[in-house]
């Protein structure tokens, strides 16, 4: 019995016992009945300010008479008795969680029951429910000297609401997810579709935001009719100067920057070309002549070549560097992929990049950053522990880039913007939560290390 409860017992027993005594003989000699209310529980809660996972709860009820305390914390352990003074209760994993107290005295029970929302992503408990990150720094605002970029589809602008919005708040530059590839915008022979990029290229000028065009070339996204092409060798390179010209010639003006290659550069042994329908039809030399045409379309459009493991893989890094190295003028800037874990690859292997780029006077693109927060499948949420390296890692990525000259500086693209809509789902098969908002585009703790990384 908590002392509470003895103390409320003995204030009342004096009475029952005076009750008790005061009887007459011309009484009954049956005990006068004193009807027992039953009281109300009642609690109240608060995060704790040393530990967001942890609750604070405070029983409140206030009742005449013993009556005993039990709380369930929802977290399926059932009814356990209360403990003297504030309970202290842990809540790591994400999710909604009913937490009752139940008091019962003779006359019966009463119950209060409060709800705990855990999202480790915005930061833990959530306040009131509310699982919104603390951060009101706009990520753009937050800095002056690179563009923050994100990805963006011709459905989504459509679309509107708060897609859109979050764009506009938080980021200066986009991507097409998909729209500005050659298997979208060249379908067919000598039949160009521009409406997807259109609609992404007149967003971002008409909101003053800037676009990144990725990509025109890329063999992953190249259509059938390209990959058969019937036709000799010369009109295959003929169509490819035709598609190249016409696409940045289209954007001319609208755009900052184009990937003219992307992912040209094996992942197997010694790293060569990859024998793309590309390079079969128009030689080793294909991609400098693209980056010539893309030149002469616009003289004034950066032109980057872009690929993935830059980081991860120093073999696949020199190789890519060898091919810049062998563009001379023509190239403008690096795009690295940061398809990355939160713990993988090493802070100096990512300061190898930026530092190969740097020393050639290029600009440089982190592009396309993810950080999974789940590579090994072992995760059924978001844990504190996990959202925090998550978080680590956003930051020292932007703290790497943040720390190059301006001259070299352009974008740093986040590959997504919920962690719903990442391309990592399809690719791996099972959540990951990689980005810096959550499926209801809560900013997550990896938000805020992006503003820390900038700091
Ligand atoms: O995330 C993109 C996905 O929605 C598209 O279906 C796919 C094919 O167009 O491309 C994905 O983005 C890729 C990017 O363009 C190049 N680097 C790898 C990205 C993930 O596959």
């Amino acid at each position: 019995m908590k002392l509470k409860n003895l103390f409320n017992l003995l204030k009342v027993l004096p009475l029952f016992l005076l009750i008790i005594s005061c009887g007459g003989p011309n009484e009954s000699d049956d005990p006068i009945i004193i009807p027992v209310a039953k009281v109300q529980a009642t609690f109240n809660m608060s995060i704790s300010p040393s530990d967001p996972n942890v609750m604070l709860f405070d029983n409140k009820t206030v009742g005449k008479g013993e009556f005993m305390s039990e709380w369930d914390f929802g977290q399926g352990n059932g009814f356990v008795e209360d403990l003297p003074g504030i309970e202290e209760i842990r809540f790591d994993t994400d999710g909604t969680f009913t937490v009752t107290l139940k008091v019962t005295n003779e006359a019966g029970f009463t119950e209060d029951s409060k709800t705990v929302v855990v999202n480790n992503g915005t930061g833990g408990i959530c306040p009131n429910g509310n699982c919104t990150s603390n951060s009101s720094s706009a990520l753009k605002d937050a800095t002056t000297t690179f563009f923050v970029g994100n990805i963006t589809r011709a459905s989504r602008i459509n679309a509107g609401g708060k897609h859109t919005e979050v764009l506009k708040s938080d980021f200066s530059s986009i991507t097409s997810e998909y729209e500005m590839k050659m298997n979208v915008m060249y379908p067919s022979q000598g039949n160009y579709d521009f409406s997807a990029a259109d609609v992404i290229v007149n967003f971002g000028f008409d909101n003053a935001i800037n676009v990144h065009g990725h990509a025109l070339i890329w063999h992953n996204a190249t259509p059938d009719w390209v990959k058969d092409f019937a036709g000799s060798d010369s009109e295959f390179e003929a169509m490819v100067k035709d598609y190249i010209t016409t696409t940045v010639t289209r954007y001319k003006g609208k755009i900052g920057s184009w990937d003219v290659v992307n992912e040209a550069i094996e992942d197997g042994s010694g790293n060569p070309l990859r024998n793309s329908i590309f390079k079969q039809k128009m030689g080793d030399d294909y991609i400098k002549k693209c980056f010539q045409w893309a030149r002469d379309a616009d003289p004034n459009v950066l032109l980057f070549y872009n690929d993935y493991n830059m980081a991860s893989s120093p073999g696949k890094r020199a190789a890519m560097f060898k091919i810049v190295d062998s563009l001379g003028d023509l190239i403008d800037g690096v795009g690295t992929q940061m398809h990355i874990n939160y713990n993988f690859p090493s802070k100096s292997n990512i300061q190898a990049v930026a530092d190969g780029t740097v020393s050639r006077g290029l600009k440089l693109h982190f592009a396309e950053l993810d950080v999974r927060a789940n590579p090994d499948n072992d995760q059924t949420s978001l844990t504190a522990e996990r959202a925090d390296e998550q978080k680590a890692k956003f930051k020292e990525v932007v703290q790497i880039y943040n720390s190059i000259p301006l001259d070299n500086k352009y974008a740093l693209t986040v590959w997504g913007l919920k962690d719903n809509e990442t391309w990592l789902i399809d690719f791996w098969g099972h959540i990951d939560w990689p980005l810096m908002y959550d499926d209801n585009f809560n900013k997550k703790k990896a938000y805020d290390g992006f503003l820390e990384g900038l700091q």
